[in-house]
This record gives C-alpha cells, sequence and structure tokens, in this order.
C-alpha cells in the first residue's frame, strides 16, 4: 500500500490537538486542510486536492467564491445579526428572492438543516391539527428506511441507522417508518387519517445515494395530494444545482401546485459554504400555521446569511451550475463505468447530477489486511483527490458545481489510478 511519508510537523500536531480536546463524534481522514479556493483545498503542508466531497454538498458554489467572500465582508462591517425582535433591511429581500426562485408563497429561515427538518415537523403536525382536523396529539410523519434528516433527538428518532440512533431515547414518537421507492407501502401508510405528513429525501445522500425510479418523486406528490397530506421534500443535499437541476424533487419547470412538493427544505448549498443558511419553504395555506411567538430562532434570518445567500443562488444561475452538473455528471458515471467493467470490486456507480457514490467489495490486500472503502480513499488522497466513505463500501463523489470538463476527466483519472493501485494491494 503506498504510503506517503508524511512530516510529523504540523498535520500531526493538528490531528493530535483534535484528539486530545476535541469530542471524538468524527472519524476524519486523515488530512488537514487549511485553504480552499474553487474546486481545491490545500493542506498544511501545501499539498493540493480535488475537493469530492464539498462538505457533504455544501460547496457547491466551490470554495471562497469571490463574489461570497466581497458580500460577506460587506455585510460583516455593515450589519451581521439584529434578531427577528425588529426587522432588518436584507430579510424581505431575501425571502422574496428565495419564494419567487422557487415558486412558494413563503420562507421560514433557520440556521442549520436539522433546525429546518425540525421547523417543518412542528408545521406539519400543526397543519394536521388545525387545518387537517387530526386529534391533539395524534398527528404521524411518514419516512423512509435509510433517511437521514440531521442528529437532534426528534429526527433521530425517525432513524433506521443504529449508528445514528442507539443510545438517545426515549425518542419523539409518531413516525412511521416505510420501505424507500415503494409507492404501495406509501399508499398503504396514507391510509391512515392521522398522517399529516411524507417526509423524505429526492435521494437518499448519506445511505449512499440511493436513488428511486424516476417516477417515485411524481407519483409519492401525487398521492399525498389525493391523501390530504403534505408532501415534504427534504432538498437540504440534493437541491441547489446539486443534481443537474434547481430541486432534485421536481423539474424546475413544474409550476403547478398539485405536481409540486407541499413544503422544501433547503440548507448546506443555500449559503455556499459560507455562513449556516437553512430555509422552509411552503405556500400560504401552510405557512400560516406559525404565527407570532409559536416559533423562532436567535440567528434565524440574519442579515449576514440572507444577503449570503441571495448572492449564493445567483452564482448558481449566473453560472449556469444545473446545466454543468448534469453534463458532466454524465460524463463522471460514464468513466466510472468503465471501472466497473475493469475491476470486479468495483460494484457499482450511481446518482444524478454531480451527486454520485461508488460502491466498492471490501477484499484483502496480499498480506490479509483490510481493503475497504476507506483504504482507497486514502490511496485518493495519497493521489491528490479527498472523498470519504460510508457505510463501509460506499464512497460518496460531489466536486463543487463549478468544476470543469478538464478538471472532472483529471480527477477521474486520478481515481482510475487509485482503484488500480487498490486491486494490486
Ligand atoms: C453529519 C450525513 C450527508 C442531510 C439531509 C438534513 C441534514 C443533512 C438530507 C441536516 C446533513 C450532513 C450532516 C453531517 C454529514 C452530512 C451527511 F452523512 F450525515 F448524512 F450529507 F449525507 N437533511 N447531512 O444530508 O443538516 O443539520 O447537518 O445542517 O451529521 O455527520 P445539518
Amino acid at each position: 500500500m503506498p504510503q506517503l511519508t508524511r512530516s510529523r510537523s504540523k498535520s500531526q500536531d493538528a490531528i493530535d490537538l483534535e484528539e486530545r480536546y476535541g469530542a471524538h463524534n468524527y472519524h476524519p481522514l486523515p488530512v488537514v486542510l487549511d485553504s480552499g479556493k474553487g474546486i481545491f483545498v490545500w493542506d498544511v503542508e501545501g499539498k493540493r486536492y480535488y475537493d469530492f466531497l464539498s462538505a457533504y454538498s455544501a460547496v457547491n458554489q466551490g470554495h471562497c467564491h469571490p463574489r461570497l467572500v466581497k458580500v460577506m465582508q460587506e455585510q460583516a462591517a455593515r450589519m451581521t445579526l439584529t434578531s427577528r425582535a425588529f426587522y432588518n433591511s436584507v430579510l424581505g429581500e431575501y425571502e422574496r428572492t428565495v419564494c419567487e426562485l422557487f415558486g412558494y408563497d413563503k420562507l421560514l429561515p433557520m440556521n442549520t438543516g436539522a433546525e429546518a427538518v425540525e421547523t417543518a415537523l412542528k408545521m406539519a403536525r400543526k397543519w394536521g391539527y388545525e387545518r387537517k382536523g387530526i386529534p391533539a396529539g395524534k398527528a404521524k410523519v411518514v419516512v423512509c428506511e435509510g433517511n437521514f434528516h440531521g442528529r437532534t433527538i426528534t429526527i433521530v428518532s425517525m432513524s433506521t441507522d443504529p449508528e445514528s440512533q442507539g443510545g438517545f431515547g426515549p425518542f419523539t414518537p409518531g413516525f412511521e417508518v416505510i420501505p424507500y421507492d415503494d409507492l404501495a407501502a406509501l399508499d398503504k401508510a396514507l391510509e391512515d387519517p392521522h398522517v399529516c405528513a411524507f417526509l423524505v429525501e429526492p435521494i437518499q445522500g448519506e445511505r449512499g445515494v440511493f436513488t428511486p425510479s424516476d417516477d417515485y418523486m411524481p407519483k409519492a406528490i401525487a398521492a399525498c395530494k389525493a391523501r390530504n397530506v403534505l408532501f415534504i421534500a427534504d432538498e437540504i443535499q440534493t437541491g441547489i444545482a446539486r443534481t443537474g437541476r434547481l430541486l432534485c424533487s421536481v423539474p424546475d419547470n413544474e409550476r403547478d401546485p398539485a405536481k409540486r412538493p407541499d413544503a422544501v427544505l433547503l440548507a448546506k448549498a443555500l449559503s455556499g459554504g459560507m455562513y449556516p443558511v437553512s430555509a422552509v419553504l411552503a405556500n400560504d395555506g401552510v405557512m400560516e400555521v406559525f404565527t407570532p411567538g409559536t416559533h423562532g430562532s436567535t440567528y434565524g434570518g440574519n442579515p449576514m446569511g440572507a444577503r449570503i445567500a441571495m448572492e449564493a443562488l445567483a452564482i448558481v444561475q449566473d453560472e449556469k451550475l444545473s446545466a454543468n452538473a448534469e453534463r458532466l455528471g454524465h460524463i463522471f458515471r460514464e468513466e466510472m463505468n468503465r471501472l466497473v467493467e475493469q475491476h470486479a470490486f468495483v460494484k457499482l456507480v450511481r446518482g444524478r447530477g454531480l451527486l454520485n457514490a461508488m460502491i466498492i467489495e471490501p477484499r484483502e490486500a496480499t498480506d490479509g489486511s483490510p481493503l475497504t472503502a476507506w483504504e482507497l480513499c486514502l490511496l485518493l488522497r495519497d493521489n491528490g483527490l479527498l472523498a470519504k466513505p460510508t457505510h463501509g463500501d460506499i464512497i460518496r463523489f460531489a466536486p463543487p458545481l463549478v468544476i470543469t470538463e478538464e478538471q472532472l476527466r483529471e480527477a477521474c483519472g486520478i481515481i482510475a489510478l487509485s482503484v488500480k493501485q487498490f486491486g494490486q494491494a
């Protein structure tokens, strides 16, 4: 297994500090990043890498995009936080911009993805009681096996992943889990008049870029509409051009409310990786369940995040990032499928746009040591490309959407070399 001798100095010192003083709630790949620009990041020793994780699809616009740095500097020197106790000069313009771009009446501003999910759960339950007539305390939300919607106790209450959920009980009641990409199971679950919402990822990112049948989204939306159940699309990872269009759950040109989610959740790339910004989008008939004092957040709707998010969305449109993700995604899967043909241990490549994953069959090296997706990620790192394994045998590949075809093809070359080395280990 080729190993770069790593100077003990800066990288190891940084790793040692995190080991000593930081909670061990992650197992990071051993690389210490220090700067980023566009699709590249540099470690503390000055080595350059292709970033093929994009901070889990938060850095769609590329690291430190100059337009985002500029608006952040300007707003930082003007006004960063007022709280919602007062109006501010940016929030209304931001809300209008996002509502018009995505085609909804209202936006509720929050900060993290999990906060947007929690907000949507509260909105759905309250709507269920006040608009659907569900008896108090009986509202249920249908979710899917393999879901990932965040890390709060209510959100992990609906998780089917023991690692996410284990040890954190007692859990929030009111969730029903059904198989993903199974319309019959959804129809059956929706027969329960106490169901207020169906919360689903258009592609299950954490599960390993689990892509459903092409008709799953439109038919699931129709099933929910027929049963007066809110369809909530968690687009926190799949949204904002990542899968080749603005939203993954519905085509950009679909404006018929009967064929669109009742609520859309955004975060991550909403701010281009510069600042925590999330949002819940819904129409008046749903969003109006929130009245003054029923929900809030200290930082939610702050002018800094609002300014950054407007610019982040403008970049997505100005630089045609959806079209780039769609076109280069096809090239990427074509190149990766050559590896599936060449190497028996490369089982499958799947994804949409520039959200893709490779399934690796775990092996043993000639010296008997384990060879899993982790070891392949170490080889990728040594060859100048950063990606992260999930669930042991899956590697997610998600570069910033500003990547060019030439850069993508060079990165494919790095992946092919690393896979070859992995096969020879
Ligand atoms: C971790 C995963 C990805 C998300 C979807 C809500 C949230 C996320 C579809 C919550 C967040 C992040 C969280 C981070 C790693 C990463 C992740 F592996 F955990 F699942 F992307 F796939 N909905 N995903 O993907 O948003 O509160 O984090 O802002 O927790 O390890 P958040």
